[in-house]
Order: C-alpha cells, then sequence, then structure tokens
C-alpha cells in the first residue's frame, strides 16, 4: 500500500491516491475527517485554520463503506482558494501587478526551490512545500488505519515537548486525556506549560518546534524484513517519518539514549510463558528488533524544527536585487507540533499496513486475516 499527494496550499484543492488497498475493508466518512479535523487543531495555529474545515471527498475506491481493491481517492479542497484569485489562478496570465515573492524565508524552500526550478517568485516553489500537502497525507493515512483496524492494530501520538516546555510524566493516561489537551499532550501541567511557551513565542514574533511520540499497538511479529537494508521497517518507518516537512530527527524506543549505555541496560529480556508464548521484559527496543516488529508496541520519537516564518523576520537577501532584506512574512502557525503528531500516525500508518500486505497479500481483507491467523497459530506452536 503506498499514496502519491498533488495540490497546492492555495490551489483548488489537494489529492492523494493510495493504491494497493485490499478489497473489503470497512472505510466510512468519519474516518477520514475525524483525522482531519485533529490535524487542524492545536494550539499556536494561526488564521489559515479559522478557514479550512477539512472534509475529504472521497472519489474513487470506496463502495458502500468497503474498498473495491482499487485506488484510492481523496479530495481535500482548499476552501481559501477563491480568496487568491489574481494569484493562484489555473490559466491565463499573471496579473502586471503581481506581487512575486522575492523575499525567501531562511529555514524555508523558498530559495533553494527558485534556483533549482528557475522561478522568480517564491510562491512557486512555497506553494506546494508548504505543509498544507500534510492533509492530503492524513486523508491517505485514514485508509491505512482503516485496514490497520481490521487487523487489531491502534495508531496513536502525543506530543511531549514544545520549545522548552517537555512533559515529565510517563504516567498511564489514555487517548481522550490525549484528544483533550488543546497541545495533544496527555499531562495537564505540561500542556499549561506548552501553551505558554506558544504564547510567549507568539509574543515575541516567534516560532517553536517540539516532539511528538507515535504509537502503534496491536502488531505482529515479523513486519518488516532482516534479509536487506531497504526492506529494514527501521529504514521504512524513517524514510516516511523525515518525509514529513521540517523533521529534524526520528527516535526508535530508547534512541540516542541508547548510544550512551552499555548493553545490558538497553536490550529487552526476552521470557517465555504457557498462556502468552514469547515476550519482553521491556521495551527500549521501542518494538523494533533487527528491523522487523517485535510484537511489543511500536514507539517512535519525532522532533521537529520551528516552523521558518517568523513575523519578526530573519535577515534575507532581495533575489531580484541582492539587497540585504528583511524575509517575507505570510500568515501562519506559530506552532504545528501538535498537528505534526497527527500527520505522523498517517505516515506510520501507511507503512505498517503496506508491510501487513507484503507479509499476508493484498488482495482481499478475508485472505489476509484467514493467512495472519494461521501464521499467528504457527508462532503460538513454537
Ligand atoms: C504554512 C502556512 C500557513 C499554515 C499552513 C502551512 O498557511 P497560510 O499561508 O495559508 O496561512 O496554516 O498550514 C496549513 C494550511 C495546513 O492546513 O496545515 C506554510 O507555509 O508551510
Amino acid at each position: 500500500m503506498e499514496f502519491v499527494t498533488a495540490g497546492e496550499s492555495h490551489g483548488p484543492a489537494l489529492t492523494a491516491i493510495v493504491t494497493g488497498v485490499p478489497a473489503g475493508v470497512h472505510l466510512e466518512q468519519a474516518d477520514v475527517d475525524r483525522d482531519l479535523a485533529r490535524r487542524q487543531k492545536g494550539y499556536g495555529r494561526g488564521g489559515r485554520m479559522l478557514i479550512e474545515t477539512d472534509r475529504a471527498l472521497v472519489q474513487s475506491g470506496v463502495r458502500f463503506s468497503h474498498t473495491l481493491g482499487t485506488p484510492v481517492t481523496l479530495q481535500v479542497v482548499n476552501d481559501d482558494f477563491p480568496n487568491w484569485t489574481g494569484r493562484m489562478d489555473v490559466f491565463g496570465q499573471a496579473p502586471e501587478d503581481l506581487k512575486r515573492e522575492v523575499q525567501p524565508r531562511p529555514g524555508h524552500a523558498d530559495l533553494v526551490g527558485m534556483l533549482k526550478t528557475d522561478s522568480r517568485d517564491a510562491r512557486d516553489i512555497l506553494e506546494r512545500s508548504s505543509a498544507r500537502e500534510t492533509a492530503a497525507r492524513v486523508a491517505a493515512g485514514a485508509v491505512a488505519k482503516a485496514f490497520l483496524r481490521e487487523m487489531g492494530v491502534e495508531v496513536f501520538s502525543y506530543v511531549t515537548r514544545i520549545g522548552a516546555a517537555q512533559m515529565q510524566a510517563s504516567g498511564p493516561f489514555g487517548i481522550d486525556d490525549i484528544e483533550a489537551s488543546e497541545v495533544r499532550c496527555p499531562c495537564a501541567s505540561a500542556t499549561q506549560a506548552m501553551k505558554e511557551q506558544i504564547d510567549e513565542a507568539k509574543h515575541n514574533g516567534e516560532s517553536l518546534g517540539g516532539q511528538a511520540v507515535v504509537v502503534a499497538r496491536g502488531l505482529v511479529p515479523g513486519l518488516g524484513s532482516y534479509t536487506s537494508g531497504r526492506n529494514r521497517l527501521s529504514s521504512k518507518l524513517g524514510a516516511a517519518c523525515f518525509a514529513i516537512p521540517a523533521i529534524k530527527a526520528v527516535e526508535i524506543g530508547l534512541g540516542t539514549q541508547a548510544a550512551g549505555l552499555p548493553g545490558s541496560q538497553v536490550h529487552d529480556g526476552i521470557v517465555w510463558s504457557e498462556e502468552g508464548g514469547y515476550d519482553r521484559t521491556g521495551n527500549n527496543a521501542g518494538g523494533l528488533e533487527g528491523g522487523m516488529t517485535s510484537g511489543q508496541p511500536l514507539v517512535l520519537t519525532l522532533s521537529m524544527k520551528p516552523i521558518p516564518t517568523l513575523m519578526k523576520p530573519l535577515m534575507t537577501v532581495n533575489t531580484d536585487t541582492h539587497e540585504p532584506v528583511k524575509a517575507s512574512k505570510e500568515r501562519s502557525d506559530t506552532c504545528a507540533v501538535p498537528a505534526m503528531g497527527v500527520v505522523a500516525e498517517a505516515e506510520v500508518a501507511m507503512v505498517l499496513a503496506d508491510a501487513y500486505t507484503q507479509m499476508f497479500g493484498d488482495s482481499c481483507l478475508a485472505d489476509i486475516l484467514q493467512r495472519r491467523d494461521a501464521y499467528l497459530a504457527r508462532i503460538a506452536q513454537r
């Protein structure tokens, strides 16, 4: 299972096409729209989210709330498009008085994209490099999640850091605690500290990054492969997470901390019981051993840099005159870390769904479930 997206931030619409979806997967409109709405929320979002109410128009691949085994096309209309007449028209001539973007933002794709594509207007680049595109990924990811639900797999995320505010407690919490928080952090005191960070950043014309953890529970052991580097699930998950704009690091389980500890404090012990079969004494490995799922929860931590659009802009160079100027300041978000967690769920779900179909087939759900059950029965004998 894989997907491709198309669409500009202020163009008519975003589109995702998901291929490799087995027939017979139950999918409702609400499955997609729920995640689209979750992505739009989050303290620190800017004015654009007041304009958009993202919904997916499912245009192929689903009949009577079940997938057909054909490509699934999902379209998310940009409600802002009509406000961009004369700036984002699909056809015709650019108006004489068109204001080109010639003050590239440090840290954004603006300058390098202009050089690469021989453009004199950074809008040609920023329209696609905008994180608006992640709405289409979330729509695609909802299809993967619907398939994973049939496999008994749940994917969720929560925010652990925004700027200097970090969640300390890792005590028990529920999905409701995450979704009740305006920053998608299950700890109430950390939520408050994160909101204060965002308020301060906004006041200072700054932007903020942070960290989110993505968890997948209910996975069978053995998804992925140890036999070649490209087929290691860790490599595919890393590529998918780094595909998210502004992601600067992806950690698995204990992550970079493992580099500073002796092996005895890093590796999870293996145990066996009559009732449960093989198990581990911990999950420092984050659910991956040898490039395969271990059967423990998959735990990934993603670190996001601050958004490059600053209301108190950094210095840059005018690409027409080469004069030093302040970078352009578009309407933007102060912090998009809560949204990033939802996007990461989608990316991770797609990799996991693909791994399931590689292992158990991709023609129809009933066959996949039968093969999955036979596999689980076999390994339970070991
Ligand atoms: C973005 C700039 C802002 C964000 C946008 C990403 O959009 P606008 O320029 O229209 O104010 O709101 O994110 C989204 C629209 C979204 O749906 O996440 C950017 O430059 O990357």
